[in-house]
């Protein structure tokens, strides 16, 4: 039988993407499923927080320009990278030691084996847990993941079309199988469209009640 070791990575279910200053529609529904989760027997459990400095690049107020507005920034290190990234300005949210980047109440925190933070250089953003936008410095989290064997990424979490679905796909990147755990996802906006893309690339979709009946 080919080997199979699942790993639950829990994105960004924190304060200011639940009730706070960028909420995710209905966030807060998910976090009983996400909890029965947590019970099953997964090799690894993992969870994420956005976790940034106050005046970080993401953040609109950082450039005096509008939420939601885009903005060209340039790579902070990299002098001879002519091409900038594109930048969605967000709503200061999620800033490191608030009770904005702390998790949401009721989500069985104690229970992950580990945290990995993300977007913390205050000009580098970063939505995937593995590495920032740049492709540049990867997190702990690839590390984590081939010391336990792990073959398989069950996502939940926040936001669907955003830092779940960068995580993700950067996932199908360092080689593992892909799941999303489709009712234990909420998205900032076309949740629907998100998924489409994903599946598109070779990420699979699944469900809690699967996941239950599989583990
Ligand atoms: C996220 C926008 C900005 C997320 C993080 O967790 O999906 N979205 N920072
Ligand atoms: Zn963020």
């Amino acid at each position: 039988m080919p080997k199979f070791v699942p790993a639950l990575i829990v994105i960004d279910m924190q304060n200011d993407f639940v009730s706070g200053s960028l909420p995710v529609p209905d966030g807060a529904t998910i976090i009983d499923t996400i909890n029965k989760l947590i019970d099953l027997p997964f090799k690894l459990k993992i969870a994420t927080r956005d976790f940034h400095p106050v005046d970080h690049v993401s953040f609109a107020k950082t450039h005096d320009k509008d939420v939601f507005s885009k903005k060209i920034i340039f790579h902070p290190e990299d002098k001879d990278k002519l091409m900038g990234i594109e930048q969605v300005l967000w709503p200061v949210h999620c800033v490191e030691n608030t009770d904005g980047a702390a998790f949401v109440p009721g989500l069985e925190s104690t229970k992950f084996d580990s945290v990995v933070y993300k977007g913390t250089h205050p000009r580098i953003e970063s939505y995937s847990a593995f590495c920032d936008i740049w492709g540049r410095g990867t997190t702990e989290l690839p590390g984590l993941l081939s010391e336990k064997g792990v073959t398989d990424l069950y996502f939940v979490g926040l936001a669907g079309d955003y830092c779940v679905k960068y995580t993700a796909i950067d996932g199908l990147e360092f080689g593992y199988n892909v799941w999303l755990v489709g009712d234990a996802i909420k998205s900032i906006s076309d949740q629907e469209l998100a998924f489409a893309e994903l599946q598109e690339k070779g990420i699979k979709l699944t469900s809690s009640k699967e996941l239950e009946a599989l583990l």
